[in-house]
């Protein structure tokens, strides 16, 4: 504590106090009138005209919501089990789930970021980023489901992640906590001499969207927070934000905001592209998991990589440059022109704006303050374009309109600001409700942003719904930036909590979605197609029950000859060949989730039955005015019994 200075400790003290009165401040003066709602109404049976993504943060989900009604339209298990879609209880979605650490069911997600062809969202995948179990997903939008899951190796706290460039060569992924790398038994009392960041390039199959991990930097122990990708003039580049410049290793509240400016990095992937051409890039062993859904197999598959290619800021001049940036910068957004570049200082009194212009500049000019560890810090006087003075306080998030306009979200005072490209200066303010994170703009962080709406996403609800007890739902508010004044429209609950979402028209998804899967296209190892290739095969203490649901019966629905403490495998093949013509499958006493199986698909359902006697199953989704009647019964006897195995065709 002998470092302490005691104006930061007063910010501090001062931030949590106006923090808390805009927090309690419960007016209720929305502009619920009839032209908000005439703005939101779509008519029963109509069709929204946007997609929204939201993250599920500590849900480990992605929910997806119609714009502008805000009526929920999916949950999407990405890090997560998910007992209405077997997803992660399944044989066949089990190992999505897998990594260096063993199966891990849950994590913290941020980040949902829509796939880019020419700097505009082109509505073929979202990929959004695991904090805890470093890891980035790819879900894809034909089918709304999770279909591929990478670890993240050498990382720690996966929060700067996973931003796209405008071509979606690169997705990306920085440690919010620097670690030993490789991770070691050491006191973190080393943290400053040994403790380290990495920023991840994960390369995206511009086909097939697979991920790869291309190449990793090693930066200094520093706090890396938020990103983006450059565009037009500024692509090739990426930048980060980080705190914790002090690389302090406790009590970061107070320890890591001693500084007056942290950085954002500045990082040339282009360059970095040609060291890894030239040979720099030097081989570090590692242990991370590749986890890929092929949708003809109805299954996935989870791969161990052993190695990753590691590059040296101090061994690749040029790479990467620090920008200094006011008091433990947050927020990393660049405009649509890819000239400036904004940072979110939490606890600044001001915005920065960055110009590339001038960054490239005072690069030639070697414009340098000082080095930490091989990067050169520019000046800041010679990298800023102006500063935004009064816009409120504890900024976070900044979006674009396409008409020079950005809005930044502000936690502490508890509003959005909008204010200018052209001369820095504050236009106009509106209040949320409460404790705004994110906030978001259909295609906000394109080149090609929608005027219509802006999303905030907030953190505290208090009294804005019916109380559900000790926990509430957060919350999304619909703000109309179509004008020059903004306005409030709706509000509306939300999942988990939604750090971050992302809109997109719907007409660029709704005619890609697939309405089912073919069974001629089947490629599951255990797909049965009539019902004479039904049958029950007994391997030993393992069963494969091959298994078809159709209106209104599965085939076979009468078993004999299983006994207790086999594994028995339901392979169950859904013959229908329409779409929203799910079957589900349960049997009593197994400890798992349902099925719910779609039009042409295989799952995979495992039950170990513990005790003798007869056992029910039947279809969990009201699929037709039959429905009831689908159902079946198996007869489990004592493990020494001699009932063969038998079935009903
Ligand atoms: Cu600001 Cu994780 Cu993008 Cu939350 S983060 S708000
Ligand atoms: Cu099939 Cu109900």
């Amino acid at each position: 504590m002998k470092h302490f200075k005691v104006p930061y400790l007063l910010i501090l003290i001062t931030l949590i106090l106006v923090s808390i009165i805009f927090a309690c401040n419960s007016s209720k003066d929305s502009a619920s009138d009839s032209d908000a709602a005439s703005k939101v109404y779509v008519a029963p049976g109509k069709y929204d005209e946007f997609y929204t993504f939201m993250s599920g943060g500590f849900s480990g989900q992605m929910s997806v919501y119609g714009l502008p009604s805000g009526r929920l339209l999916r949950v999407i298990p990405v890090f997560s089990q998910d007992p209405e879609k077997s997803w992660g209880y399944s044989e066949e979605t089990r190992p999505m789930l897998n990594t260096s650490h063993g199966f891990i069911p849950w994590d913290d997600a941020h980040h949902p970021e829509l796939s880019q062809t020419n700097g505009e969202t082109d509505g073929r995948w979202i990929f959004i980023n695991g904090n805890n179990v470093p890891r980035i997903a790819r879900i894809d939008l034909k089918t709304f489901r999770t279909v591929e899951i990478i670890e993240i190796p050498n990382s720690s706290g996966n929060h700067s992640s996973p931003f796209t460039t405008q071509n979606t060569e690169y997705v990306v992924a920085g440690t919010r906590f620097s670690v030993p790398i490789p991770n070691d038994d050491i006191s973190i009392e080393e943290y400053k001499e040994k403790f380290k960041g990495t920023i991840t390039f994960i390369k995206v199959d511009k086909d097939k969207g697979d991920m790869k991990i291309a190449f990793q930097i090693l930066m200094p122990g520093f706090d890396y927070d938020l990103s983006h990708a450059g565009k037009d003039k500024s692509h090739g580049w990426y930048f980060f934000t980080c705190y914790n410049a002090e690389q302090a290793n406790s009590l970061k509240e107070v320890n890591a905001s001693q500084n007056d400016k942290d950085f954002i990095a500045a990082i040339n992937w282009k360059k970095a592209e040609e060291f890894i051409a030239a040979g720099k890039g030097k081989k570090f062993p590692t242990s991370y998991y590749h986890n890929v859904y092929d949708e003809k197999k109805h299954s996935a598959t989870s791969t161990e990589m052993k190695e990753v290619l590691v590059l040296n800021p101090a061994e690749c001049p040029g790479l990467v440059y620090y920008l200094p940036t006011p008091k433990s910068p947050h927020g990393c957004d660049v405009d649509p022109t890819g000239e400036f570049i904004v940072g979110g200082g939490k606890l600044s009194t001001v915005i920065p704006v960055f110009s590339f212009t001038k960054m490239l500049a005072a690069i030639k000019a070697k414009n340098f303050e000082k080095e930490i560890e091989g990067i050169p810090v520019l000046n800041y006087d010679k990298v800023i374009a102006g500063e935004v003075e009064n816009p409120g306080l504890g900024p976070l998030h900044t979006e674009f309109d396409s008409r020079g306009n950005a809005y930044t979200s502000m936690f502490v005072s508890s509003e959005v600001v909008k204010w200018s490209l052209k001369n820095f200066k504050v236009l106009d303010r509106i209040p949320v409700y409460y404790s705004i994170g994110h906030l978001s703009i259909i295609g906000g962080d394109t080149k090609k942003p929608n005027d219509k709406y802006l999303l905030a996403l907030n953190k505290i609800t208090k009294d804005r719904y019916l109380p559900t007890g000790p926990e509430l739902s957060q919350s999304a508010q619909l703000i109309d930036i179509s004008g020059e004044k903004m306005k409030l429209l709706l509000d509306f609950p939300t999942i988990g909590e939604p750090h971050y979402a992302q809109s997109i028209a719907a007409e660029k998804i709704v005619k890609n979605s697939v309405r089912f899967f073919k069974l001629e296209e089947n490629q599951h190892t255990y797909k049965t197609l009539t019902p004479n290739d039904t049958k029950v095969v007994r391997e030993g203490n393992k069963v494969h029950v091959y298994m078809i649901s159709i209106r209104s019966h599965f085939t076979p629905d009468k078993i004999e000859g299983i006994k207790v403490g086999d594994e028995v495998y339901f392979h169950v093949t859904n013959l229908e060949q329409d779409w929203d013509v799910p079957h589900g499958f349960a049997v009593m006493g197994a400890q798992t989730a349902e099925l719910l199986i779609m039009p042409g698909e295989t799952i995979t359902y495992k039950w170990v039955p513990l005790k003798a006697g007869i056992v029910p199953f039947y279809c969990t989704d009201f699929c037709s005015a039959l429905h009831q009647e689908m159902q079946g019964y198996i007869r489990v006897s004592a493990p020494n019994s001699k009932v063969a195995i038998s079935w009903n065709k």
